[in-house]
């Protein structure tokens, strides 16, 4: 699973609720949403009187260099309709409104206790490429048969046996994610939400708390984590298949 979803209901009015198991302290009102793999919206449609389609619009999510994603780049050929969405009769009785949430936990004032950073790199693959980087001038993906693409996170590719990071149980940490490819990665830290502070060093006004982070090409997001409730192992990953595979 690649494929970045770029959601519009033109004619119709969406307010965005929250998004993965985050939610908004207020719903705003959005033209579309952008789903990275891994993520789900909350969306609520008022319904105006018509036809609409809601359609999934192409989203560029960076380019390999190469032919491995299946094209020259990475965005989707062509808008997709996905659903047609009729609104039609008398006018309805309106539901009660969507209850209040509670104000959401706010980590941008917590105090950390450990900072990390995990850089999300792109390159030739080491073991299933035969070894050869070659000098197809693409750098990355740069042939047919050459190699595999390999994704890693702090330079490794992914050992089932290996434990990476280990955190103290009950400690919020701070998270700069780097991206240093030119392809976006969707982040999924399993069991922890993730509170977004910045992104590419600006600092992000409201609380959004997600599963799953997209780091843009070559970008930055720093988020912080509060490692409670639960303790164990687990993973995290980028959420696209392929690179999750290695
Ligand atoms: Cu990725």
């Amino acid at each position: 699973m690649s494929r970045y979803l770029r959601l519009r209901l033109d004619g119709q009015q969406m307010s965005l609720l929250g998004i993965d198991s985050g939610r908004f302290e207020a719903a705003h009102e959005v033209n579309e949403v952008v789903l990275a793999p891994g993520n789900r919206a909350d969306l609520l449609v008022t319904g105006t009187i018509g036809t609409s389609v809601l359609r999934a619009h192409t989203y560029d999510r960076g380019r390999s260099g190469g032919i491995m994603m299946g094209g020259v780049g990475s965005t989707s050929a062509a808008d997709i309709a996905l659903a047609t969405f009729i609104v039609a009769g008398d006018v309805v009785a309106t539901v009660a409104a969507i209850p209040g949430q509670p104000v959401p936990r706010d980590l941008r004032t917590a105090t950390g206790t450990a900072r990390r950073e995990l850089i999300f790199a792109m390159g030739m693959g080491g073991n299933m490429g035969g070894g050869m980087g070659g000098d197809t001038g693409s750098g990355m993906g740069g042939g047919m048969d050459g190699g595999m693409m390999s994704a890693t996170i702090n330079g490794r590719a992914f050992d089932a046996t290996r434990v990476d990071t280990t955190v103290q149980f009950d400690s919020v940490e701070d998270w700069l994610l780097t991206n240093t490819s030119p392809l976006d990665h969707p982040v999924h830290l399993h069991v922890w939400p993730m509170q977004i502070i910045e992104q590419s060093g600006q600092p992000v006004k409201t609380i959004m708390w997600q599963d799953v982070v997209n780091i843009p090409a070559l970008s930055t997001v720093r988020v912080r984590i509060a490692f409670d409730d639960f303790s164990g192992r687990t993973v995290y990953h980028c959420h696209i298949l392929d690179h999750e595979d290695s």
